[in-house]
């Protein structure tokens, strides 16, 4: 089930000018960041508020590292500006699953590996009305040994 806005990607030429914008414009602060070599991105999450499933809504902004991957190609042919919508889910797996037996192709056989550990797949935005779709389970939280 769907429970949650994860995250709006947001595709930049250049992320720290568009962080910068982004906190003085609205106050928004970077929460994490990272690079993602397989999907070719490095990115900043901006956390906008908490979700009644315990999870977070995000704004993801994302600079291509190189030319020829998905926001690379994209920025090319579009410029700046939304990339993607991604939904949080508890099951992945499940989900897509479900949503391949609708018809809408899922772009991964697996889910692969997105921001901060968590799992993630894409729908084709040809079979989602336009808009490139992601589905996300969150990391589970880190446990501490004692
Ligand atoms: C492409 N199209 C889009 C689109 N990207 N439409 C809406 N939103 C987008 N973002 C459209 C194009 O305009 C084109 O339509 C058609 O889809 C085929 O596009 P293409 O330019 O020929 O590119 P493809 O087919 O090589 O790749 C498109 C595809 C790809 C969606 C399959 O971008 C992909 O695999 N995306 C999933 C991975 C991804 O986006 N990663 C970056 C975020 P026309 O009408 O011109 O034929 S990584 C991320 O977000 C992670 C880190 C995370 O959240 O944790």
């Amino acid at each position: 089930m769907l429970t949650r806005i994860d995250h709006i990607g947001i595709a930049c030429f250049d992320l720290d000018k568009t962080v910068e914008f982004y906190r003085a414009t609205y106050g928004f602060e970077v929460f994490h960041t990272e690079v993602n070599e397989e999907q070719g991105v490095r990115e900043a999450m901006l956390k906008i508020n908490e979700t009644s499933d315990g999870g977070a809504s995000y704004l993801q902004l994302l600079e291509p590292t190189r030319e020829d991957s998905a926001v690379g190609k994209w920025l090319a042919k579009n410029g700046e500006g939304v990339h993607h919508i991604a939904f949080g889910t508890a099951d992945v797996d499940g989900d897509s699953d479900a949503i391949r037996g609708k018809g809408v192709r899922v772009l991964y056989d697996e889910p692969r590996t997105g921001s901060m550990g968590s799992r993630i797949t894409f729908l084709h935005p040809k079979d989602c009305h336009g808009v490139l779709t992601e589905l996300v389970t969150a990391a589970p939280p880190a446990t501490t040994d004692h």
